[in-house]
C-alpha cells in the first residue's frame, strides 16, 4: 500500500517563454523546476499552487486563472510513498519574478528548455504541456536519476479523469 502525498507544480507562460526556477534546496535541488510544493491541511490544492508560486518567486496569480493541465505520479523503487503532483499553467499573473531562499526564477524560450538540468521525466511530458495538451503520467524511478518505467497518456478532460479515478 503506497502512502500518497499531494503536491502542486505551476508553470507561468508568456508568449513563447516559460518561467522555471532553479531549486536551491530540498527535493529537486540544483534542477530547473516548476514552482510548487506540498498541499497543507488548511487549503485547497489550487490555493496551495498559488501560495507556493508566491512564496517561491514572488509572482501573484488568481486561483481562477490557474488551469489544471496534468496529473503526474512519481514512485521510487523501494520507497513506500507516491508523489501525486497536480500541474497547473497560466499566462495571467502579476509581479516580476524574484529570487527567494528556495528558487532562482528565469524565463526560458520554449525552444530552449534546459532538459539536461531538469528531472529526467520532464523531457517526456513537456512536449504535451508545450502543445497545450492535457495529460496523465506515471514515472517509476530508481533513485532520482533513472526512470525504470513510465506511462503517459493524453486526456480529453481533467474533470473526467478525476471523476473516473478510484481514489
Ligand atoms: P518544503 O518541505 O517546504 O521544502 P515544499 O516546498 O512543500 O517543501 P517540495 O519543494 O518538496 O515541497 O515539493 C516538490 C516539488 O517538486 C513539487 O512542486 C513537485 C515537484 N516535482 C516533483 N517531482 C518532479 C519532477 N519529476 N519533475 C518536475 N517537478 C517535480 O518538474
Amino acid at each position: 500500500m503506497l502512502l500518497k502525498k499531494l503536491y502542486t507544480l505551476v508553470f507561468i507562460r508568456a508568449e513563447d517563454q516559460i518561467l522555471l526556477g532553479y531549486k536551491k534546496r530540498g527535493f529537486g535541488m540544483n534542477k530547473w523546476n516548476g514552482f510548487g510544493g506540498k498541499v497543507e491541511a488548511n487549503e485547497t490544492i489550487i490555493e496551495a499552487a498559488a501560495r507556493e508560486l508566491k512564496e517561491e518567486c514572488c509572482v501573484d496569480v488568481k486561483t481562477s486563472d490557474l488551469k489544471n493541465i496534468a496529473h503526474l505520479e512519481f514512485t521510487f523503487e523501494g520507497e513506500p510513498t507516491l508523489m501525486d503532483v497536480r500541474v497547473f499553467s497560466t499566462n495571467i499573473f502579476e509581479g516580476t519574478p524574484k529570487e527567494t531562499e528556495e528558487m532562482l526564477p528565469k524565463w526560458f524560450s520554449i525552444d530552449n528548455v534546459p532538459f539536461n538540468d531538469m528531472w529526467p521525466d520532464d523531457k517526456i511530458w513537456f512536449p504535451y504541456m508545450l502543445s497545450n495538451k492535457l495529460f496523465f503520467g506515471h514515472f517509476h524511478y530508481e533513485g532520482f536519476d533513472k526512470i525504470l518505467n513510465y506511462k503517459i497518456e493524453e486526456l480529453e478532460s481533467m474533470e473526467t479523469f478525476y471523476a473516473n479515478r478510484k481514489s
